[in-house]
């Protein structure tokens, strides 16, 4: 089998006015999405964060892709380093998400390639990574303070005529009463049993308060996370984490950096401290463990160079006694389906995932969007990822990209039209 072609485009998916660390999100969230045909007329899907430059490096490595065969991916990333070499560690920036192009572009063309050799083979993507241990893969609720709006061509506007999660997701959540409506609308909803709520946009003690007014409405018995990214001070996060022991499942990348993260732990003792953020890559892995900045890494396969490398660090995790959870940006069902296969096959990622998915409403895959059930993803038996593309769909969003006129995500910019002059600061309560 061997490739003959590699399509990338970009594509530009609605997305409501969630709040976060870095400012907001714009009305639409930038994906790269690649299919990569072979010569028996199989393709491949691929999914990854939108950026100009991304885009152009998957568009540079189509010489590289073209000709090989998909399950030679030793040989294909070797080449691709070879062409384009490697992002270190520090260029994946200070913002919440992560701003390497090396790892997306080797993660958009592994994907592809393993939903490939399931559609080779007959057998689901979770079965080349070793086979499934669970048949539902749990995700959990993901909460944004977010101001009124639906996103997309209504940006801060709201249809009269949406119902159920579509009208709730429009609704502001600007504090403790807001954000629990909107746990118990997208728990309702989707059925999600853990809850992790985005920090780092309100005063940290309304944070805290919205956490306990959780708590408070849902009981003990839902598993709550709280994610600042990374702005807060040590003596914030110290003091913060104090207000809200015994009630965090886990606490999200509280502070900035390794040495910060260790500090917090090492006060806090026994709230387990999580990260997306400052152990990111394998060069990060020396100094988490001589550190021990956190206790549990979420993975993600689009930043950890994909679906192989995802389930290395999930042994490296085992081996030093890390928990394993997976991180989530805005996606369609490429991403979801990938991270499902992922999480099926990795036997000790044993908390429920991140999706960004109830906070969009666009799909690109024939059969609409991907159901939850009880808050799981279900497994499907189907080769490969069990997807198939819509064509048409996936040329709207990518006509939904050229009108849009966004080529990078940029959350400083799209805050200052609300709060002009209002900058991101890397530290900031
Ligand atoms: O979508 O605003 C967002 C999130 O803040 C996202 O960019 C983060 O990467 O979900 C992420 C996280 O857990 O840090
Ligand atoms: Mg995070």
């Amino acid at each position: 089998m061997r490739i003959t072609d590699m399509h990338v485009t970009p594509i530009a998916i609605a997305d409501p006015p969630l709040l976060n660390a870095a400012g907001l999100h714009a009305p639409y969230a930038l994906r790269t999405i690649v299919e990569i045909v072979t010569d028996d007329n199989l393709y491949g899907l691929g999914e990854v964060p939108g950026s100009a430059a991304t885009t152009a490096a998957l568009e540079a490595a189509r010489e590289v892709v073209v000709g090989k065969d998909p399950f030679q991916l030793n040989a294909i990333q070797a080449e691709l380093i070879a062409h384009f070499g490697e992002d270190g560690a520090g260029a994946r920036g200070e913002a919440p998400w992560d701003k390497r192009r090396m790892v997306h572009v080797y993660s958009a063309i592994e994907v592809a390639c393993f939903d490939l050799m399931g559609k080779a083979t007959g057998r689901p993507v979770c079965d080349l990574l070793g086979g499934r241990v669970r048949d539902r893969v749990e995700f959990s609720a993901y909460l944004f303070y977010k101001y009124e709006g639906a996103g997309g061509a209504l940006g801060f506007e709201t249809d009269p005529n949406a119902t159920g999660w579509a009208a709730a997701r429009q609704r502001a959540a600007l504090d403790p009463e807001g954000i629990v409506a909107q746990a118990k609308a997208m728990c309702d909803a989707f059925g999600f049993r853990s809850i992790k709520l985005k920090g780092g946009a309100m005063p940290p003690d309304e944070e805290a308060d919205a956490i306990l007014a959780l708590r408070e409405a849902f009981g003990p018995g839902t598993p709550l996370r709280l994610d600042p990214n990374a702005i807060w001070k040590v003596e914030t996060a110290i003091r913060i984490g104090e207000r809200l022991r015994g009630v965090l499942e886990y606490y999200e990348d509280p502070v900035r950096g390794q040495e910060n993260m260790a500090k917090v732990r090492t006060a806090l003792k026994d709230i387990p401290l999580a990260t997306n953020m400052c152990t990111t890559s394998f060069e990060d892995i020396p100094g988490s463990v001589r550190l021990h900045s956190e206790d549990i890494i979420l993975s993600d396969h689009h930043f950890w160079g994909g679906l192989r490398a995802s389930v290395e660090l999930a042994r490296i995790c085992r081996t030093f006694g890390r928990g394993l959870s997976m991180h989530s940006n805005s996606h369609v069902g490429i991403s979801l389906m990938a991270m499902a296969h992922l999480a099926a096959a990795t036997p000790n990622l044993t908390y429920a995932c991140d999706t960004h998915y109830p906070w969009q409403s666009e799909e690109l895959l024939v059969g609409g969007r991907i159901p939850f059930d009880e808050g799981c993803v279900v497994i499907p038996n189907e080769p490969g990822l069990g997807i198939e593309l819509d064509r048409e769909a996936l040329a709207r969003l990518h006509e939904q990209y050229k009108a849009c006129g966004l080529t990078e995500r940029n959350d400083e910019v799209e805050m200052q039209k609300v709060q002009p002059g209002w900058k991101f600061q890397a530290t900031r309560w």
